[in-house]
């Protein structure tokens, strides 16, 4: 269990429960996930395999191999799809029922856990999109899949033999294009996960409706959950949120000492969200 001091808790509820706090954004990243058993980007769980996940998370690496880049992502999806969304995600979901709270959920975790803990989807926000979503990489060509769950996708890209050891070395096999998905429209171009990869921009919908609220709303708590925040423009709202004087809570199992936030919850998430969303 998590020591999380009295006084912060108490601090915490008397705020979350009093009237000056009528409007709450939540940021979320990969350490919500990782007690459901699925790794961050950085730090020692942020490899797969001998690859650094964050040096494939790129348009570079999808055009050099894609073969490569659809045997990680397929490791993910099988991933996902094998874990379950943990008490944090739950706290969360509970929250964005509540009526009298004016609330939005930004994640950034592609994994579909939120979803699947019931959080209210008109009060979430997949920034960087979503495992489960496929698209066509012809540029002329419109094809979006927004919801697919096969695993595997295809022959190939069996996932049971795609262990996470990331000390092992041995070679996976190159795939050519032909073994790899190809868009049913066009018939030609080769999938893509329906991700936002380094450099890539970000889905205007996505950006515009977290512009919009947080214009409408003067943001009273922003909650910081499993994330380094060191992803733009994702981080960026915390900036805003501190701008306009709003309080932030961190949640984190690292401790930051370069703190300058309201509340820090250090700890394990999945923990620290339930006890202080209680
Ligand atoms: C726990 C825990 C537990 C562990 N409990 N805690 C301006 C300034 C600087 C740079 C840029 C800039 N503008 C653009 C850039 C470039 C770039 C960028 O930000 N680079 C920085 C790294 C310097 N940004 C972009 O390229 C973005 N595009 C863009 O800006 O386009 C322009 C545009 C903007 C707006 C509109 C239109 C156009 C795109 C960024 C896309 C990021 N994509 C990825 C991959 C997604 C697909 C996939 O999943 O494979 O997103 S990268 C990766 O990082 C992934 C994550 O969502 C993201 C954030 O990582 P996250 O979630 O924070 O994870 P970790 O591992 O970093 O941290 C985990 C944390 O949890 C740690 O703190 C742990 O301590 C903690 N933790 N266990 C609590 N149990």
């Amino acid at each position: 269990e998590p020591l999380i001091p009295s006084e912060t808790l108490t601090s915490f509820h008397n705020f979350i429960t009093s009237s000056n706090c009528k409007t709450i954004l939540a940021l979320l990243g990969a350490g919500l996930s990782s007690a459901s058993g699925l790794p961050t980007f950085r730090g020692s769980g942020g490899y797969w395999r001998h690859y650094n996940s964050i040096d494939l998370a790129t348009p570079d690496a999808f055009e050099r191999d894609p073969g490569l880049v659809w045997q990680f992502y397929s490791y993910r999806r099988h991933m996902a799809l094998a874990a379950k969304p943990n008490a944090g995600h739950q706290a969360l979901a509970q929250l964005s029922h509540n009526d009298k709270i004016n609330f939005l959920t930004i994640t950034q975790n592609v994994d579909g856990l939120s979803q699947r803990a019931n959080h209210n989807s008109q009060k979430l926000i997949e920034l960087h999109g979503s495992l489960f979503c496929l698209k066509c990489t012809n540029f002329t060509c419109s094809y979006r899949d927004p919801a697919n769950f096969n695993d595997p996708l295809t022959e190939s890209l069996d996932a049971s033999s795609l262990v996470h050891d990331k000390d092992n070395l041995e070679d996976l096999p190159f795939l050519s294009d032909d073994k790899l998905p190809h868009c049913p429209l066009c018939e030609t171009g080769l999938l893509r996960p329906g991700v936002v990869w380094f450099g890539e921009s970000l889905s205007w919908v996505n950006v515009d409706k977290t512009d919009e609220f947080m214009m409408r709303n003067h943001v009273d708590l922003m909650l910081v959950i499993g994330t380094s925040g060191l992803v733009w423009p994702a981080a960026s709202y915390i900036d805003i949120v501190k701008n306009q004087g709003g309080k932030v809570a961190v949640f984190n199992i690292e401790k930051d000492d370069t703190d300058t936030e309201s509340w820090q919850f250090i700890g394990d998430c999945s923990k620290t969200l339930p006890m202080a969303l209680k």
